[in-house]
């Protein structure tokens, strides 16, 4: 069986290099903004994808997007913390590759987003893809090329 380190970039499917659900920091639909904030800080992303009970996949939400949110026009509105769900402030529209896609799709849309979020045909939720390991296979594919 052929190793990562032997693929071309263009045999490399979004499997070989996502990170693998169970490794990712992710909130749940109706958790108050209040967990959001701590699963975020304490794990230090500044965004996580978000899943319904059946850990299907339903959006994304970030640092920021919960600090707009309770920010008043002259203070920060804490006690909207524990009032507003996760839900309620989402990004619903978030791009998504399967465990299938080629590297390069990968790549594309790792353009635009600092990770994308890997699903199965029926929204089922199978890890991240991160920019990070887009980069990693592309510097060790420069290097294994100045070596030839
Ligand atoms: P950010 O949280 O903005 O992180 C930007 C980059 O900073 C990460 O790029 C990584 O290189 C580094 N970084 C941040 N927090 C880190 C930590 N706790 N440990 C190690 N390195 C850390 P990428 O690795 O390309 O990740 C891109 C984005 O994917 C992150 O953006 C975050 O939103 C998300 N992400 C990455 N790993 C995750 C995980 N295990 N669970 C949930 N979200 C994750």
């Amino acid at each position: 069986m052929s190793t990562i380190q032997d693929k071309q970039l263009t045999d490399i499917t979004v499997e070989d290099i996502m990170i693998s659900s169970e490794k990712v920091a992710h909130v749940q639909l109706n958790n108050p903004l209040e967990h959001a904030l701590l699963v975020l800080v304490k794990s230090g992303y500044s965004a996580v994808p978000v899943l319904d009970t059946s850990y299907k996949l339903v959006g994304t939400i970030g640092k920021t997007m919960i600090l707009n949110e309770i920010l008043g026009i002259e203070r920060f509105e804490i006690e909207k913390l524990s009032e507003k769900r996760v839900y309620e402030i989402m990004d619903k529209e978030v791009p998504r590759l399967s465990k299938e896609d080629q590297f390069m799709d990968g790549l594309k849309m790792t353009i635009n987003y600092p990770f994308v979020c890997v699903a199965d045909e029926k929204g089922y939720f199978d890890g991240i893809l991160t920019r990070r390991a887009i980069l990693k296979q592309i510097n060790r594919d420069y290097y294994q090329n100045k070596a030839k």
